[in-house]
């Protein structure tokens, strides 16, 4: 009986305080999350896990804070230990890196402008504030729907750590450098292959005339539209007479006369003739406009004019592929941003976009005939497991409103990404993530399953993605206990066709032919799909012995059922085994893990050079090179990531590949075991990738600090 009059007079205190807070709708707490230096030798770098943090709640209603009734949630991406936190308080996980703080048993309520101090440890190292808890919010347990974000919340600065780089550390660095002299400089970025100095200069007045045949046409004006920022339009009946610039669709000359690629250009400047442009495809054609445009001044000044010197370019890309990631699951980016950093990419001569479209905290795409993928799985807010959406992830905070959390892009919006991309010559990959990263399109097919059930639609088609008689327990690095698609259901293979159909539908109508999917593929939880009786009974049917062979199986089908289509697959590294020969067109793998590159001694000892002798395409995007969701350095004021390393300009920059002269070299040297690359291997080593991944990052400036200036590394070596 006491503890039923405790918990009445609760209910009652809850009741009495809600039409003021809600009235306001201003959560009625403060909150300052302060990280505690660890002990002297404790940690030997700021980035050793656990870090111990305090949380001091603050009391800012009119009324005391009662002793049960309400939480305090927030998302936090180095993790939370969970259980008691002192004795006022219990932390709990939600989804993910979703936690919740309630009252603990004990806890007597807090009166109005009291603090409570809550220690809590972060499970992994928090480093830098951006992996500090993010986007609190207060709610009361009967209505967790009506959030209140909690508007006063402050992340102390870190204390100061052995192990960080200082200012004055980098300043020295810095200092050190020797600038390298202008002649040696060359004249565009990335360097071309090569260059040579002409007589005299070019000089213009005003915009020259382009001129270019019919199929070049979208590259003429876009030297208009350029040449338009630097000078002014010139006179009437002037132009003609002055040199001007020539488009030309043809093969270069000298060294390149014999050179395959279609993306070889030569750019000519002239005093006399102008500027010459030629190369066998329009793309080439706009990697050169892509050279001129770094050959004008960094400041353009109309009233004096362009001078450029005489010279002449030759250039190829290394690599075919020249790729960059952008993950809009994590945190959505509209379609401006994607247009902004496809603008960017062309500039830099990447020409693929890889679209991570997908994962466990969103799906962003509208798919005609699965309304519920975006109606469901487009949308975070709080709401708990009733909720009819996805739970707050990575910073979006409580409301279903926010721009980054809830978002996709229609079919029509979708179709001019990838038309704005053909126009820049950049390729669209879309990634659709599987089985492991798709909570959002498994918990969406099963509030779908229920949305029918409810409305008696029994001959809707069945995209069941989980068994609901699977009991395997697992943990997904981003802590997921349900975000795994069932390789035995015939629902998950009927998903993934329709999808994949909707989206070659898309770039057809688009008029931008898909040729390439990235069915995902990495980091499966271990022990997913162990107590699935629908994969038991697959095993046993099919006579698979181990959860390799039923890996196998799934992307054996999914292979297939992109090669009916003629397309081909890409995956992370995970996809392809070099010692399981593949049946049909080998897919290409992402490889992704550094390990899998240049440390040889764990297991998985040069991966991407196995995986290529084998066969396999293979895209190189080591994380602790091109991961540039990774800290710049160790500092506390950088923001990101910290799970491969600080990515410094110079640590992009130092991955050559095929090159063992210089820093590092792509097969590496420690081990004995390192099988080396064959010819036909590095035939398969179809190029670089940088990647974007975005629980971290979604403002734009953040996006700019994250893939500057490390993207001109990954441009210059691809
Ligand atoms: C690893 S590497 C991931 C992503 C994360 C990223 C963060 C790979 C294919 N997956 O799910 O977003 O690290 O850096």
């Amino acid at each position: 009986m006491p503890a039923l009059s405790l918990c009445l007079a609760c209910v009652l205190a809850v009741l009495a305080s809600l039409p003021a807070w809600a009235a306001t709708a201003v959560a009625p707490v403060r909150i300052a999350w302060e990280a505690l230096p660890s002990a002297p030798g404790a940690k030997p770098s700021p980035t050793e896990a656990p870090t111990r943090a305090l949380l001091a709640i603050t009391n800012t209603g009119t009324r005391a804070l009662p002793a049960s009734g309400w939480s305090i949630w927030f998302t936090c991406m180095a993790g939370v230990e969970e259980g008691a936190a002192g004795d006022a308080i219990v932390v709990e996980r939600s989804a993910g890196t979703l936690y919740r703080l309630r009252p603990a048993p004990g806890f007597r309520g807090l009166a109005t402008g009291a603090t409570l101090v809550v220690p809590i440890t972060h499970a992994s190292a928090v480093g830098n504030p951006t992996k500090a808890p993010e986007a609190p919010w207060f709610s009361l347990d009967a209505t967790p729907a009506e959030a209140l974000a909690i508007g006063d919340y402050q992340r102390k600065p870190m204390p100061a750590e052995p192990g960080y780089v200082t200012a004055a550390q980098l300043y020295d660095r810095y200092a050190a450098l020797q600038p390298m002299a202008p002649v040696v400089l060359p004249p565009v970025f990335p360097a071309p292959r090569e260059w040579q100095a002409g007589k005299g200069v070019l000089h213009w007045n005003s915009i020259p005339i382009v001129q270019a045949p019919a199929a070049l046409e979208h590259e003429a004006r876009a030297a208009r539209a350029l040449l338009a920022g630097y000078l002014r339009a010139a006179p009437a009946a002037t132009g003609k007479g002055t040199p001007g610039i020539a488009l030309r669709l043809g093969q270069p000359g000298g060294s390149l006369a014999n050179e395959a690629s279609a993306e070889a250009y030569e750019l000519a400047v002239d005093a006399g003739t102008g500027v010459t442009i030629t190369a066998p495809t329009a793309a080439g054609v706009a990697l050169g406009l892509a050279s001129f445009h770094e050959l004008l001044p960094v400041s353009p000044a109309p009233a004096t004019g362009v001078t450029l010197q005489a010279l002449v370019i030759r250039d190829v890309p290394r690599f075919g592929y020249r790729g960059l990631m952008l993950d809009v699951a994590r945190n959505f980016q509209p379609v401006a941003q994607v247009e902004r950093v496809l603008g960017l990419m062309a500039r830099y001569k990447l020409n693929t976009l890889h679209l991570h479209l997908v994962d466990d905290e969103g799906w962003r795409l509208e798919i005609a005939g699965i309304p519920e993928l975006t109606d469901f799985g487009a949308r975070r807010g709080p709401g708990g497991a009733d909720a009819d959406h996805l739970p707050p992830a990575q910073g979006s905070g409580p409301e279903l409103g926010n721009p980054h959390g809830s978002g996709h892009y229609t079919r029509s919006q979708y179709q001019a990404i990838l038309r704005h991309a053909a126009a820049l010559h950049i390729e669209v990959v879309p990634e659709i993530e599987m089985p492991g990263h798709a909570r959002a399109a498994v918990k969406a097919m099963a509030w779908r399953t229920r949305q029918l059930a409810a409305a008696g639609k029994t001959s809707a088609p069945d995209y069941r993605l989980d068994d609901p008689a699977d009991t395997s327990v697992y943990r997904s690095a981003q802590l997921y206990t349900d975000n795994v698609m069932n390789p035995a259901l015939p629902s998950t293979y009927a998903f993934i066709e329709h999808v994949v159909d909707e989206l070659v539908a898309m770039h057809r109508e688009a008029g931008v032919p898909l040729r390439t999917i990235h069915m995902g593929g990495d980091e499966l939880p271990a022990r997913a799909w162990s107590a699935s009786p629908a994969v038991a009974a697959l095993m046993a049917r099919e006579g698979l012995h181990e959860r390799a062979d039923v890996w196998q199986y799934f992307y054996r089908r999914v292979g297939a059922l992109l090669a009916r289509r003629g397309l081909h697959m890409a995956g992370w590294e995970e996809i392809a085994s070099p010692d399981r020969p593949w049946v049909g067109e080998p897919p290409t793998a992402w490889v992704w893990n550094t390990r899998s590159l240049e440390l040889p001694d764990d297991g998985h000892t040069d991966l991407a050079v196995r995986l290529a002798n084998a066969g396999f395409g293979v895209v190189l995007a080591p994380a602790s090179r091109y991961y540039f969701d990774l800290m710049h350095l160790l500092s506390p004021d950088e923001p990101g990531h910290d799970w491969a390393g600080h990515t410094e300009l110079d640590t992009s920059f130092d991955f050559v590949p095929f090159d063992p002269s210089r820093a590092r070299p792509l097969v590496p040297t420690r081990s004995s075991a390192t099988e080396p690359l064959t010819a036909s291997g590095r035939s398969h080593i179809r190029g670089l990738e940088g990647t974007l991944f975005s629980e971290l990052v979604h403002d734009p400036g953040l996006i700019d600090a994250m893939l500057m200036p490390r993207l001109l590394a990954l441009a210059e070596r691809a």
